[in-house]
């Protein structure tokens, strides 16, 4: 399968599950006239026009990064509880982090007016805590294991500096024992990350 991502975008998220799970996947970037690079018109593919999109051996096309997560976890069986509350958890972390953090992110991205970045930071500050506090002593978001919410968490908490909000402790050593995990560090590597 393809993943159509840009480098550093929340297509990471998807990325590093590909790799956490041993998916076979080929990373594919979009340039800025939105072909891709094995030469084909991205917004034929995705017309929504925003990565990530994985692309089936098949041609079916998945699109929204919740989706594609699972999409990753069901296939692989792994990094979503089968079963009981802590599955339900997983995607409602999910959830909550695309609409209440990462849409926060929006006006830090596209350099909006002052007073909407400041509604932004009392918004994220407020779903850091709360999710600093779902944490509690776990060493991921669910439970000691990680889940596709880790995923995304971890490029959630990669832009978090964006926004100028300062993250929670427990959050930032979450992200800075994520950063170590091969996984990740083998994906910013062929992202061309730092
Ligand atoms: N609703 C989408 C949003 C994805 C999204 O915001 N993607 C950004 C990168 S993080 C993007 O591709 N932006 C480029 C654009 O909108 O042209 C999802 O949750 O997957």
């Amino acid at each position: 399968m393809n993943l159509f991502y840009y480098p550093a975008a929340c297509s990471l998220a998807d990325h590093i599950a590909l790799i956490e799970t041993g998916t076979a996947y080929k990373l594919l970037s979009i340039n800025r006239e939105k072909k891709t690079e094995d030469g084909r018109d991205f917004l034929s593919i995705n017309p929504k026009g925003y990565i990530p999109t994985l692309e089936l051996d098949d041609g079916t096309i998945l699109t929204e990064n919740q989706v594609i997560l699972n999409y990753i976890a069901e296939q692989s069986g792994k990094l979503l509880p089968e079963g009981g509350i802590a599955r339900w958890r997983t995607l409602e972390a999910l959830a909550f982090m695309s609409s209440e953090i990462h849409a926060n992110y929006v006006p830090f991205f596209k350099d909006f007016p002052e007073p909407e970045k400041v509604r932004a930071c009392e918004k994220l500050a407020k779903a850091f805590t709360i999710l600093a506090d779902q944490m509690g002593d776990r060493k991921f978001l669910i439970s000691d294991e990680m889940t596709i919410a880790d995923c995304y968490l971890f490029w959630v908490l990669m832009v978090a500096p964006r926004s100028g909000v300062e993250l929670p402790a427990r959050l930032r050593n979450c992200f800075a024992h994520m950063k170590m995990r091969p996984s990740v560090i083998q994906a910013f590597a062929e992202e061309g990350l730092a």
